[in-house]
C-alpha cells in the first residue's frame, strides 16, 4: 500500500469495505476514462526460477461476472528489470494472450441488444429456455469460436511467449495444445497447458515446423 496518490493501490471497492475512501478509480463510468498507474516495486518482479514477463489479468470489479462475460478483462505482464526496451521485449520475438473461457452470453450486459440485433425473431425468444441458455454458452479463445482466432503468426526458429489465463466457473478447466509444438513451462518441457479458472500461465515456445497448426483445447466438450 501506498499514501502517493499517483499510485493506484487496486482499483477496487471491496465488500468489506475496506478500500475505505471512495476513490475515482474505483469504478469508471460508460464513456469516462481513468488511467491506472500501478507501482512495481522489484519484490513484484519475476524470481530468477521464474520466465522474464508474467502473466496477470485485470478486470471490471463493479459487478466481475457480468463485466467479464460482456469483456471487461485483459492481460497485464511483469517483466524482470532490463527485459522491456523502447522496441520491445529482448529476450523474445512476440508476446501472445490467450484466454479460455467458456463465455456465457446470458450473463452479458449485452443480452438483450443481441437478442433484438441478431435473433431472426427475437419476439419468440425466451432467455429462461434451457436451450436457449445451452446456446449462449461461447467455447471461445480470446472470444472467437470456430478457429477465428486472428494475427497468429510466428517464425520458424524464433522464440515466443505466451500468457494463457482462465476465467469463469466450474466449467472452465482447459487443456491447451499446440499441435505439433513444445513449450517450456516452469522448466518442464510439455505440449499442453493446463488451465482453471482464474490461473495463468507463462511459457516460452520456439516454433521448428513451418505452415499452419491447431491450437486448441483438448476438453473434449469444448472442442466440439
Ligand atoms: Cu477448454
Amino acid at each position: 500500500m501506498t499514501e502517493d496518490s499517483d499510485f493506484t493501490v487496486s482499483g477496487a471497492l471491496y465488500p468489506d469495505g475496506t478500500s475505505g475512501r471512495l476513490k475515482q478509480d474505483d469504478s469508471v463510468g460508460p464513456g469516462a476514462s481513468y488511467t491506472y498507474r500501478w507501482e512495481v516495486r522489484p519484490e513484484f518482479s519475476p524470481t530468477d526460477g521464474d520466465a522474464a514477463c508474467l502473466t496477470w489479468v485485470y478486470h471490471s470489479h463493479v459487478e466481475a461476472p457480468r463485466d467479464i462475460t460482456s469483456g471487461l478483462i485483459g492481460a497485464l505482464l511483469t517483466c524482470k528489470k532490463g527485459t522491456l526496451t523502447e522496441e520491445g521485449r529482448v529476450d523474445v520475438d512476440r508476446d501472445f494472450v490467450l484466454m479460455f473461457n467458456v463465455v456465457d452470453e446470458s450473463m452479458s450486459w449485452y443480452q438483450e441488444h443481441n437478442i433484438q440485433t441478431f435473433c431472426s425473431d427475437p419476439a419468440s425468444v425466451d432467455p429462461e429456455d434451457p436451450d436457449f441458455q445451452e446456446s449462449n454458452m461461447m467455447h471461445a479463445i480470446n472470444g472467437y469460436m470456430y478457429g477465428n482466432l486472428l494475427h497468429m503468426e510466428l517464425c520458424q526458429g524464433r522464440t515466443v511467449a505466451w500468457h494463457l489465463f482462465g476465467m469463469g466457473n466450474e466449467v472452465d478447466i482447459h487443456s491447451a495444445y499446440f499441435q505439433g509444438n513444445t513449450l517450456l513451462d516452469r522448466g518442464h518441457r510439455a505440449d499442453t497447458l493446463s488451465l482453471f479458472p482464474a490461473t495463468f500461465v507463462t511459457a516460452a515456445m520456439v516454433p521448428l515446423a513451418t505452415g499452419k497448426w491447431l491450437l486448441s483445447c483438448q476438453v473434449n466438450d469444448h472442442l466440439q
